[in-house]
């Protein structure tokens, strides 16, 4: 929808950078304007862009599979329900995302297949594996949590197609975080097996979902220019600590343990976290994490199972072309 936006004959124009319009350009970001498609943009933001906003589409297809393994074994029918359409959501995100990325001019078919040749990063998250319902709960709690925290200041990002998709993706996410506490409360007020159930799941994916965030801001290589830019508007580290800060007082109402026995209270109230295992997030975002290589294999197959759908629409989208070509030359 967005590529046909796309003023697709003065590309070349638009690739000529020079000192006065990158000069230009980051007035209109400093003054807080939304850069648009066919506007000027230098070749390094268009990348950025590119490569944040295609991580994030794969990152919402791959996140279907955790959460999608226990579709058919969800207690009830109306958590299977919820489950069904909280995956579709996150389908219809990765779809807003990649129409998003298309306007910056790289097609969908190459970033699928960036993703599909293991090129292409997609959150570290979905590399775990979700073994029981209480992993459900936890997801929902816990991910889609971390994901609004860092969603929410993407709907000011300066770059105008992504910060508008963020919005009704936010919106989702929080009813998505909704429905993981509300999980988590029933199996805390539950049978001591459940609460222990609970317990389990927040042990196992607690730190993990602190390396959403992604690297210390030491380490982080894009985050001087994302900020110049506009496009993050927090760090890394600053968005992690807000995220525990709004945890640790949900796992009390809970009734659970955050697996971090070193945390404290500072005096200005934020929550002092342990150490992270960033040698376990360098090797989950290297390939190597429990599950990449099973969700390789399972975008692929359904890929490939996919392909006549693909096929049916560009022969239906071609019939229609010359439809329309026939009637105009009638
Ligand atoms: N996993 O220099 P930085 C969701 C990479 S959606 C894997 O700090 P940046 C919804 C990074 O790409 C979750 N890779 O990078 C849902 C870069 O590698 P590159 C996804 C990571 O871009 C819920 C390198 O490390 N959300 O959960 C990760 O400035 C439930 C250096 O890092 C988004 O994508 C990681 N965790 O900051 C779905 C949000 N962290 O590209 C289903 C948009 C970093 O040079 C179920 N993205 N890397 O090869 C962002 O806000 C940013 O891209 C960050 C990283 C904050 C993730």
């Amino acid at each position: 929808m967005y590529t046909q936006a796309l003023n697709t004959p003065d590309r070349e124009d638009r690739c000529v950078e020079d000192a006065a319009r990158a000069a230009q350009f980051q007035a209109r970001i400093d003054a807080e304007e939304r850069i648009e498609p066919n506007d000027w943009m230098p070749s390094a933001y268009r990348k950025t862009l590119t490569r944040q906003i295609s991580q994030h589409a794969h990152s919402e297809i791959v996140g279907m599979l955790p959460e999608g393994n226990w579709i058919t074994r969800a207690p009830s029918l109306r958590r299977k329900a919820a489950l069904l359409a909280k995956v579709q959501d996150e389908c219809g995100h990765g779809l807003y995302l990649y129409a998003a990325a298309e306007t910056l001019g790289a097609s969908r078919e190459e970033l699928v297949d960036l993703m599909l040749a293991g090129k292409a990063k997609y959150s570290s998250i979905f590399n775990y594996p979700t073994l029981s319902w209480a992993d459900i709960g936890t997801i929902g709690w816990l991910v889609d949590g971390a994901a609004i925290m860092n969603q929410i200041p993407l709907c000011r990002c300066s770059y105008g197609p992504y910060a508008r998709a963020m919005i009704r993706v936010c919106k989702e996410e929080s009813f998505h975080q909704r429905q993981g506490f509300e999980i988590m409360l029933t199996l805390c007020r539950g049978t001591e097996a459940q609460k222990a159930m609970a317990q389990d799941a927040l042990d196992r994916w607690w730190w993990p979902v602190l390396m959403m965030f992604g690297p210390p801001d030491k380490l982080s290589q894009h985050s001087d220019a994302s900020t110049r830019w506009k496009i993050k508007r927090f760090s890394n580290d600053e968005l992690r600590q807000k995220f525990v800060d709004a945890t640790v007082p949900q796992a009390q109402f809970l009734g659970l343990t955050i697996p971090d026995p070193g945390m404290k209270q500072n005096e200005a109230g934020n929550w002092v976290y342990s150490a992270i295992d960033w040698e376990e997030f360098n090797q989950v975002i290297a390939g190597n994490g429990p599950c990449n290589r099973d969700r390789l294999a399972a975008r692929r197959k359904a890929h490939d199972e996919g392909a006549w759908v693909r096929e049916a629409a560009q022969a239906y989208a071609e019939k229609r072309r010359q439809r329309t070509a026939l009637q105009a030359a009638e």
